[in-house]
């Protein structure tokens, strides 16, 4: 008996409960990490539906599939994904905001107080068995207490973290385009006017042209020698070289940093100096929250083969009224 269930996509790399939810409801077809361009011609014209993986979507991939309505990617940031194109052709993205807020945020404060108190290190020192060897693990330099964090990026993540940080007692600043007006911290719409104020930076705006290396020497230089750069957005939004210059000559005093510009690809010079604090690309990434993510993105195409309505379309690819 043929199969009478709508035929969507899906690369062979997704999250296993993407595939798994998906095989339920839909007729799945699979791609490898190379795109549609393997399937036989008939079947990319009976797609309907995909799902997005790491690698995003191209436009020549929406291109290979002229009846595709909808594309569901997994990640709230979905710069992978040529929305511009999908929006020409009437295509629908969606990604997965919300569910991820809450672990973004705690990994990032994470990723501060490691950077600040180099309790990783500190680790690794008792792991060596240098405690027993050589004595205490040397004081850390640089302390939490009485920092001046400026959020660059206040939105979903971005609030949940200064949520996180007035209970240690931080005094909090934003850096965004529009100024929000339920929020009591000071708004700077200049990156360079907030880094000259705070000493310590948080990155967690998305990958657009606007954020491009915006984060250079110039910046790290207003942030000063006591300064401190955590970055959870993107890697596109920092100059590497600048900030591995920074952090071996001192400009800044130290950086965490959970992505990377070409990941997974790290750039050396970030490795070999011991004042960098060093992440994978882990800040979403439990079995709950990308179990969630998942989800989303799997209820993302029932909904919109069920109602027509997705449940998060990004902006750039609204839904039509009604
Ligand atoms: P969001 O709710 O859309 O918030 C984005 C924030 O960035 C907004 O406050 C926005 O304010 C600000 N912004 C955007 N462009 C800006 C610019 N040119 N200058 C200043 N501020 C700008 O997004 P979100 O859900 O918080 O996620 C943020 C990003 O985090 C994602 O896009 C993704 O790249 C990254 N992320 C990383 C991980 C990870 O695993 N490390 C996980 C999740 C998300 P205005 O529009 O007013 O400027
Ligand atoms: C994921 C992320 O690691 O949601 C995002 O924007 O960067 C992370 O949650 C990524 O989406 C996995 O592709």
């Amino acid at each position: 008996m043929s199969d009478t269930r709508i035929p969507v996509l899906a690369s062979v790399k997704s999250h296993p409960r993407v595939l798994e939810r998906l095989k339920e409801k839909f007729d799945l077809r699979l791609m490898e990490i190379d795109g549609p361009a393997s399937l036989p011609e008939a079947e990319r014209s009976e797609i309907r539906g995909a799902a997005a993986a790491f690698g995003g979507f191209s436009a020549e991939w929406m291109d290979m599939l002229p009846n595709l309505e909808v594309i569901a990617s997994f990640g709230v940031g979905y710069d992978a994904v040529n929305v511009g194109h999908a929006a020409s052709r009437g295509i629908i993205v969606t990604n997965t905001p919300d569910v991820l807020n809450d672990e973004v945020a705690d990994t990032t404060v994470a990723l501060l107080i490691n950077t600040v108190r180099r309790l990783p290190q500190a680790e690794q020192w008792l792991r060596e068995g240098r405690w027993e060897k050589d004595g205490p693990f040397p004081l850390s330099p640089l302390s939490l207490a009485g920092r001046h964090v400026g959020i660059f990026g206040l939105g979903r993540i971005g609030l949940e973290i200064a949520k996180r940080l007035e209970p240690f007692k931080l005094k909090i600043s934003y850096c965004t385009r529009t100024p929000r007006d339920d929020v009591p911290y000071k708004h700077y719409a200049s990156l360079l006017d907030m880094a000259r104020d705070v000493d310590t930076l948080i990155s967690i705006v998305p990958k657009t042209d606007a954020t491009h290396k915006v984060i250079n020497a110039e910046i790290l230089s207003a942030l000063g020698a006591n300064g401190v750069f955590v970055n959870a957005g993107r890697g596109w939004s920092v100059d590497e070289e600048d900030l591995a210059a920074a952090l071996k000559n001192g400009t800044i005093a130290a950086a965490g940093l959970d992505v990377f510009y070409d990941e997974p690809h790290v750039p050396q010079a970030l490795v070999d100096v011991p004042n960098a604090s060093l992440l994978p690309h882990v800040a979403s990434a439990s079995v709950p929250t990308r179990n969630g993510m998942a989800d989303l993105v799997v209820d993302n195409l029932i909904e919109w083969f069920s109602s027509g309505r997705a449940l998060t379309p990004v902006p750039e690819t609204p839904q039509k009224d009604g």
